[in-house]
């Protein structure tokens, strides 16, 4: 699994948000990669391969390898884009709308998304792993819908597409895996409705993924 020098090579799951929200970045930033899929499934899950742990201790994706390095962690490599690909940004100048994209990917990527993760969801069982993973979606959203009320203009922060918009919409496509009800979040519905149709948002759509098995297709 070693990186080529030079290429910027993403290893990614075409169903995982937390590689999601990275690819969107990518394409926004106009930035040429490699996706390398790692399949968390085949043969109970690549990521917890020996060469895999090489490129993440904690077995998961995303991971970046680009500059010379490999980055872990998709919001540090969200921030490690917006701080060195100055193309397209991501963080508005003001820093209380900076502060306020932060808060909405922080609830996501630290308070939603690890609790319906798939150790999580095989630690709890394949009987309560439904409901539980429904539970912690729907708190979350009440969050962010709430805070949306206040900061959203067209997206998630005013009306610019922010790094608030990569971590809300795969944690959409979430939801609905989970069968959440999203009628009562009707802010996150329009942002979800007003980027479902934008080329960089598409393009790193699970369905537009190399390793998107044929049935999973829209
Ligand atoms: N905090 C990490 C979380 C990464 C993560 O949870 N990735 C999931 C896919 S979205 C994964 O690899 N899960 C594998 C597992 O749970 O075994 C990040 O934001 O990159």
């Amino acid at each position: 699994m070693a990186a080529s020098q030079g290429k910027i090579i993403l290893y990614s799951y075409w169903r995982s948000s937390c590689s999601w929200r990275v690819r969107i970045a990518l394409n926004l930033k106009e930035i040429p990669h490699e996706i390398k899929p790692v399949s968390l499934i085949k043969g109970g899950g690549e990521h917890h391969s020996n060469d895999f742990r090489e490129i993440n201790p904690m077995e998961q994706v995303p991971a970046l390898h680009i500059d010379g390095v490999t980055l872990i962690e998709s919001f540090s490599i969200l921030q490690y884009l917006e701080d060195t690909r100055v193309h397209r940004n991501l963080l508005p100048s003001d820093p209380i709308k900076r502060a306020k994209v932060r808060e909405i990917c922080e609830v996501i990527v630290s308070g939603i998304q690890p609790l319906q993760n798939l150790c999580v969801l095989i630690h709890v069982g394949e009987e309560k792993k439904d409901e539980w993973a429904k539970h912690w979606i729907n708190r979350g959203f009440r969050g962010v819908e709430k805070l949306l009320g206040a900061s959203a203009g067209k997206y998630c922060v005013g009306d610019e597409i922010t790094l608030a918009d990569c971590c809300l919409i795969p944690q959409v496509f979430n939801a609905r895996r989970f069968h959440v009800d999203l009628r009562p979040f009707p802010i996150i519905l329009r942002i979800d409705r007003e980027l479902e149709r934008h080329p960089a948002f598409v393009a790193a759509h699970p369905s537009n993924q190399p390793d998107c098995p044929p049935e999973a297709h829209k």
